[in-house]
């Protein structure tokens, strides 16, 4: 999305200049209480990215946390018996509803017209919370003011770059050990439908060195019994070749961390799984959430100018796998998979560089401490 096409998407908000620098906010700021709006538009993303956050402002800064969704069924299988954060189903008028101090509309949501009004008695703290880019415009918009008098929303931009919000990251959140290189090749596979996908897995089949697949629940699992034309429920194995499968459950969203950790290359998708496989400082191949007109393929690149600056000669390689990948040119898995030491190398300095701008809770608690 460029500039123009920003503010065409905001347009009805009138964007003024940029508001003065806050006073440096207090972190332990008393209790606040946060009003979290996410309307599930399909997938797992948008559940996945507004649990992250509700999880982290209660559980690392102590915030009273109401996430009120449209669809509660993805969070009971993302955390399953969590207690730590208020989910409420979003249904009715909500009138009665008090709102609170600071309220987050995920993904520009547009929130229920009744709570809205009430917000006009005791203006909140009202951010937008932007889906992920790369977008060079973003840092440029981040933080920006949107007048709606009597209330004023701010535009809250995750990103990779200072000036962003930066990106969810829980304070506790440990690397894992890197996997030794003995023994199979260790991918987990989380994509949408994806045209190369049999070819990948052909080629994977006939490859010199052993690969283990851990293929997540959804599609990718429907693909791959599709290619193997065999059932292929949860917990099954199927090996063809070099080249073993392992059908996975949907796991929790802590569990899906772990196994990014245990393996030696991820295919993610979307934007959360996409994040936490660069915390977890392993090669990884992204799939962008499909849009019109290919317009992912600008987040794309957007994201490959910042990833592989500092990739040295593999750089041309990885771009072309990712961009085959999306949907954009043939896949080369052995030049790629020449590349994943040096990748591996790269993944360890690259989540210490988007690390050194604050992680978005952090940074969305003093953006809000310091207008409360
Ligand atoms: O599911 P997604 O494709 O979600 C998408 C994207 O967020 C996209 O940006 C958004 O526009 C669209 O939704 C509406 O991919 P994503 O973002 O990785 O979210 C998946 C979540 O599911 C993530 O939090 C990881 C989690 N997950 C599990 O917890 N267990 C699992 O077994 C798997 C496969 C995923």
């Amino acid at each position: 999305m460029t500039n123009s096409s920003f503010h065409r998407k905001y347009g009805e908000d009138t964007i003024s200049a940029v508001p003065p620098a806050p006073t440096s906010p207090s972190l332990t700021s008393p209790l606040v209480s946060c009003d979290i709006f996410c309307a599930v538009i399909d997938n797992l993303g948008d559940a996945g990215v507004c649990w992250r956050l509700a999880r982290q402002l209660a559980a690392e800064h102590g915030w009273a946390v109401r996430l009120w969704i449209d669809d509660p069924a993805p969070i009971a299988l993302l955390a399953p018996g969590q207690t730590v954060v208020e989910v409420r189903p979003w249904i009715g008028d909500f009138s009665g509803v008090d709102p609170v101090s600071v309220v987050i509309e995920a993904f520009a949501c547009d929130l229920p017209p009744c709570y809205l009004e009430a917000m006009k008695a005791r203006p909140p703290v009202w951010l937008n919370l932007e889906y992920l880019s790369a977008e060079d415009w973003v840092a440029g918009c981040h933080g920006l003011p949107s007048p709606q008098p009597p209330l004023e929303k701010f535009f809250f931009f995750p990103g990779f770059v200072a000036g962003t919000g930066g990106l969810l990251h829980e304070r506790d959140y440990a690397v894992p050990p890197a996997p030794t290189f003995h023994g199979p090749l260790e991918i987990s596979l989380f994509c949408y439908a994806n045209p190369q996908l049999p070819a990948l897995l052909a080629t994977w089949r006939d490859n010199w060195q052993p690969i283990s697949c851990h293929v997540a629940d959804g599609l990718p699992r429907r693909q791959v019994a599709d290619w193997l034309g065999a059932p292929f429920p949860a917990g099954a194995t199927a090996t063809r070749g070099s080249l073993t499968l392992r059908a996975l459950p949907f796991l929790s969203q802590t569990e899906y961390d772990g196994l990014l950790g245990r393996c030696h290359l991820n295919f993610v998708r979307g934007e959360d799984s996409f994040v936490r496989a660069q915390w977890a400082e392993r090669p990884f191949v992204w799939q962008a959430y499909p849009q019109e007109a290919d317009a992912h393929l600008l987040k794309l690149d957007a994201f490959l100018n910042l990833y592989t600056e500092k990739l040295g000669t593999g750089r041309t390689a990885v771009r072309d796998f990712f961009h085959a990948w999306n949907g954009d040119g043939p896949l080369d898995w052995p030049k790629f998979a020449a590349l994943l030491p040096s990748q591996a190398k790269h993944a360890l300095g690259w989540s210490r560089q988007i690390a050194a701008y604050g992680d978005l809770a952090t940074n969305l608690v003093k953006f809000s401490v310091a207008r409360l």
